[in-house]
């Protein structure tokens, strides 16, 4: 498999899931200060023409995107890592609702706040509904360490990406309790080695 990733961006979820799975792959570097290009000249939108990362090139040829359907694919190939609930189980369905929850409202809740089109107005709505959404995370991990309770899985690593931009890019501080969240995860010895080779930094 081929990930298409760009340094900083949500690409580094399912970098996360192959490496916590165990799963082989190849990574390219797309670069989004040249154009989105790719090492061979071409360009990210000869691999998803909806032009963005991340992009998974499968080994029979078939480009798989979205952040959300790529750990469910990717967890099933790997059941054993127990890093996503097993299909046909309520809990499955339940971090499939963790997934959805945060691409829709922590991933692309921060859109606005990339926009050059929004205003200010705009932008500090944006903040405050993103800081809400936010603590309904917060809230319900005050009785658990992770999303789905005592262990780790791939629905946490998208919270991670969500909170790594809202920190990185956006200068915003996280609560004690979230700071000690992103921490269990980034320590994670195979999240670690994730970072390692996106190259951006926790
Ligand atoms: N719906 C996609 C969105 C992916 C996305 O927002 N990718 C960003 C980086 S985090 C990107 O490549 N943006 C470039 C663009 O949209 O032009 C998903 O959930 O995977």
């Amino acid at each position: 498999m081929k990930l298409y990733l760009a340094p900083g961006a949500c690409s580094v979820v399912p970098l996360i899931a192959l490496t916590e799975l165990g799963l082989a792959h190849d990574v390219e570097r797309v670069d989004f200060m040249r154009g989105k290009a790719l090492a061979n000249g071409g360009k990210l939108t000869d691999v998803n023409e909806r032009g963005y990362v991340p992009a998974l090139r499968l080994d029979d040829g078939e480009v798989l995107t979205e952040v959300a359907s790529l750990l469910m694919y990717l967890g099933d190939l790997r059941p054993e890592a127990d890093v996503v609930p097993k299909a046909g189980t309520f809990e499955r369905v339940r971090y499939v609702e963790w997934l959805v929850f945060t691409a829709t409202e922590l991933h692309k809740g921060l859109g606005p706040l990339f926009a050059k089109e929004a205003n200010e107005e705009y932008k500090a709505a944006a903040k405050a509904k993103f800081a809400s959404r936010l603590a309904v995370v917060e809230k319900h991990l005050a009785s658990r360490p992770f999303l789905m309770g005592e262990a780790f899985t791939l629905a946490d690593a998208y919270v991670f990406y969500a909170m790594r931009a809202w920190t990185r890019f956006f200068k915003q501080e996280l609560t004690p309790a979230l700071a000690a969240y992103y921490a269990r995860i980034k320590d994670r010895s195979k999240v670690a080695a994730a970072l390692e080779v996106e190259g951006f930094g926790a």
